[in-house]
C-alpha cells in the first residue's frame, strides 16, 4: 500500500518505484518509442525526477502544459498533473484538448511570467503506438531546459525510489475553464490565443491581411495533420483571409495521419508535388509536429532555411514592425550555412555560431546580442520567444512579400519568392548547401565513423589538399557560451576549406532508436551566373570529397542517405 502524505488540502500517495536506465535528454527533450513511455513508471519517473531536480523553487508556482496531439498525450496529461500536484506546483495552465505548439508555449510561459512549461512532443518523429512520444521542458524565459538542468534531471533518474502522485480526478480537457483541487489549480485554456496576440504585436496584421487576400495571390500551408492545424485556421484563415481550402492537412490526428511530420522536401511531399504542377500557389510553407519548423517554397522553388533566416535577417527592418529600430545582432547553429553571416558582415551586426540545438539562442537573445535566429534543419526565429517558431517564419515571409508588393497593382507582375532569392544572392553572394540524413544506422558502426573521423581531422594539418579544395582548419567544434562561460564539447566535426566551403559530421541527438549521421555541405559563390545552379550539381564534387573523408559507405553500408535537403 503507498503511504499517503497531504498538500495543498489534496492527499498524495508516495508509490515506490526504481530508476530506469536511459532517461537521458537529447538535443530537444527526451524521446523514445510510445510504448516504452507507457511502460510501468517511465514517464512519471522522469516527471518526477524534474520536479525533484527543481526542487522547493516550484512550489507554488504555475506551470503550462501541452503538446502537439500525438497519441498518449492526453493520458499523459493527467499523470502530469498528478505529479504537479504533488510537487507542491500551484497552478497549471493545460491547452484545450492538451494541444499547445511549442513556440506558443514559449509565448504562455513569457507572457504569464509562468515558471516554465512542459511539452508533450516528439517534434518531427513521426507518431502512434508504434512510434515516438516526447517531452520537454521549459524555463522561465520560454527557453528549452538548459544543460544544467537536464543533466540534473538525468541525474535524478538514475536515483529515484518514489513517485509523490496527488489523488485528483481526470481533468476535462476537451471545455475551456478551471478546476480546483484543494488549492491546486487546472486551467484550461485556447492554445492559441496569447500566441496570437504576440504574433498581432510582430507583425503588421493590416499590411498582411491586404495581401493575403489580393486576388493574384494564392498561398498553401500544409499543417501535415500536426499540431499547427490548430493554428492556422484562427490564424491564416481567420484573421489573415486565407481561403479555408489554403489550409491543407489542417486537422492534428494523433498518428499525423500515418506521415512523418517534417517539413522538408522529402517528408512534406504532397505540398512539394503541388508547388512544382501547374496548380502551384504563389507561396508555399509546411510545419513541423509540434509547430517550431518550417519549410518555405515559392512556385517551384525551394528556400533552404540557411538561406530563409538569411534573407528574413536582411528584410526585417522594412518589413515586420518588431524589428523597426534594427536587429540586435544574428545567430546561427554551427552546421547552418554562412549566408547569415554574409548579412551580418554586410550590415555591420554581430552574428554567433551555436551548437546544435535552440537551447543555445536563449543566453544570446536574454542579454539582447541576438534578434533573428536560425537552424539548418528547418527551425527559425526570433526574440519574441525563447523557441524556433514556424508559423512566426511563415508570416515572417509573407510580411517580406507583402512589403516588396505593396505598390505594384493588382494584376501586374509581383515580386515572387524566387526573386527576392536571387535578389538576395546577387546581393550577398549564394552559400550552395546541403545536409546528407542517414537514418536508422547502427550505433557502433555510426560511432566508428566517428572515431575514424576524429583521427582522420586530428592529422589533418592547414595546407592539406583534399582535391581542388585546400583545409584551413579541420577541428571538433566545442563552443563557450558567451553569456555565462558554460562549454559544450564535441559538437560536430568540422572540415572548413580555404575559400570557405566546409564538410561537416554530426551524431543526431533526436532520433529514439539507432544513429542518424548527419552530413552537412556547403560552398560560397559570389559569381552570380552560378547562382540559379543546382545546389546538388554546384556541391557533386566536395560531396565527393566528404563521403571520401569519412568513409561513410564503409563504416554505415549506407550508399545512398535517407533524406537530402
Ligand atoms: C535536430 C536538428 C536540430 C534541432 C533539433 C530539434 O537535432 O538537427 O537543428 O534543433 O532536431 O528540433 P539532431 O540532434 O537530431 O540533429 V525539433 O523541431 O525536433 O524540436
Ligand atoms: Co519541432
Amino acid at each position: 500500500m503507498a503511504a499517503v502524505s497531504s498538500l495543498q488540502g489534496i492527499e498524495v500517495k508516495i508509490i515506490s518505484t526504481k530508476p530506469i536506465d536511459g532517461q537521458k535528454t537529447g538535443t530537444s527533450g527526451l524521446r523514445k518509442k510510445t510504448n516504452i513511455f507507457m511502460g510501468e513508471h517511465y514517464l512519471a519517473n522522469w516527471v518526477q525526477s524534474l520536479f525533484d531536480s527543481l526542487g522547493n523553487e516550484v512550489k507554488g508556482k504555475a506551470l503550462g502544459l501541452g503538446g502537439d496531439g500525438r497519441y498518449f498525450n492526453k493520458e499523459a496529461v493527467q499523470t502530469i498533473l498528478k505529479l504537479a500536484a504533488g510537487a507542491g506546483v500551484k497552478k497549471v495552465y493545460v491547452g484545450m484538448n492538451a494541444i499547445m505548439a511549442t513556440p506558443a508555449m514559449s509565448a504562455l510561459i513569457r507572457g504569464r511570467k509562468l515558471y516554465g512549461g512542459l511539452i508533450m512532443s516528439a517534434s518531427h518523429n513521426p507518431g502512434g503506438p508504434k512510434e515516438d512520444w516526447g517531452i520537454k521542458f521549459n524555463y522561465s524565459s520560454g527557453e528549452p531546459a538548459p544543460e544544467r538542468i537536464t543533466d540534473a534531471i538525468y541525474g535524478y533518474t538514475t536515483k529515484i525510489s518514489e513517485l509523490k502522485m496527488a489523488d485528483i480526478p481526470e481533468t476535462d480537457l476537451s471545455k475551456i475553464g478551471t478546476h480546483s483541487y484543494g488549492d491546486f489549480e487546472v486551467e484550461v485554456i485556447d492554445p492559441v490565443e496569447d500566441y496570437l496576440a504576440l504574433l498581432e504585436e510582430v507583425f503588421d496584421f493590416g499590411m498582411l491581411r491586404k495581401f493575403i487576400t489580393r486576388p493574384d495571390f494564392s498561398l498553401t500551408f500544409d499543417a501535415l495533420h500536426a499540431v499547427t492545424g490548430a493554428y492556422a485556421g484562427p490564424i491564416l484563415v481567420d484573421k489573415l483571409g486565407a481561403s479555408a481550402s489554403a489550409v491543407r492537412n489542417g486537422v492534428p490526428l494523433e498518428d499525423f495521419g500515418g506521415g512523418h511530420p517534417d517539413p522538408n522536401l522529402t517528408y512534406a511531399h504532397e505540398l512539394v508535388e503541388l508547388q512544382w504542377s501547374d496548380k502551384a500557389t504563389d507561396f508555399g510553407a509546411a510545419s513541423d509536429g509540434d509547430g517550431d519548423r518550417n519549410m518555405i517554397l515559392g512556385n517551384a522553388f525551394f528556400i533552404t532555411p540557411s538561406d530563409s533566416v538569411a534573407i528574413i535577417a536582411a528584410n526585417a527592418q522594412e518589413a515586420i514592425p518588431y524589428f523597426k529600430t534594427g536587429l540586435k545582432g544574428v545567430a546561427r547553429s554551427m552546421p547552418t550555412s554562412e549566408a547569415l553571416d554574409r548579412v551580418a558582415e554586410k550590415e555591420g551586426l554581430k552574428c554567433f555560431e551555436v551548437p546544435t540545438g535552440w537551447k543555445f539562442f536563449g543566453n544570446l537573445m536574454d542579454a539582447g546580442l541576438c534578434s533573428v535566429c536560425g537552424e539548418e534543419s528547418f527551425g527559425t526565429g526570433a526574440d519574441h520567444v525563447r523557441e524556433k517558431d514556424g508559423l512566426w517564419a511563415v508570416l515572417a515571409w509573407l510580411s517580406i512579400l507583402a512589403y516588396r508588393n505593396k505598390d505594384i497593382a493588382v494584376g501586374e507582375k509581383k515580386v515572387t519568392v524566387e526573386d527576392i532569392a536571387m535578389e538576395h544572392w546577387a546581393k550577398y553572394g549564394r552559400n550552395f548547401f546541403s545536409r546528407f540524413d542517414y537514418e536508422g544506422v547502427e550505433s557502433d558502426a555510426a560511432n566508428s565513423m566517428v572515431e575514424h573521423l576524429r583521427a582522420v581531422q586530428a592529422d589533418s594539418k592547414p595546407g592539406t589538399k583534399f582535391g581542388d579544395y585546400e583545409l584551413k582548419t579541420a577541428d571538433e567544434f566545442s563552443y563557450t557560451d558567451p553569456v555565462d562561460g558554460s562549454v559544450a564539447s564535441k559538437q560536430g566535426l568540422r572540415f572548413i576549406f580555404t575559400d570557405g566551403s566546409r564538410i561537416i559530421f554530426r551524431l543526431s541527438g533526436t532520433g529514439s532508436s539507432g544513429a542518424t549521421v548527419r552530413l552537412y555541405i556547403e560552398q560560397y559563390s559570389a559569381d552570380s551566373s552560378k547562382h540559379s545552379q543546382d545546389a546538388q550539381a554546384a556541391l557533386a564534387e566536395i560531396i565527393k570529397i566528404a563521403l571520401d573523408i569519412s568513409q561513410l559507405a564503409k563504416f554505415t553500408g549506407r550508399e545512398k542517405p535517407t533524406v537530402i535537403t
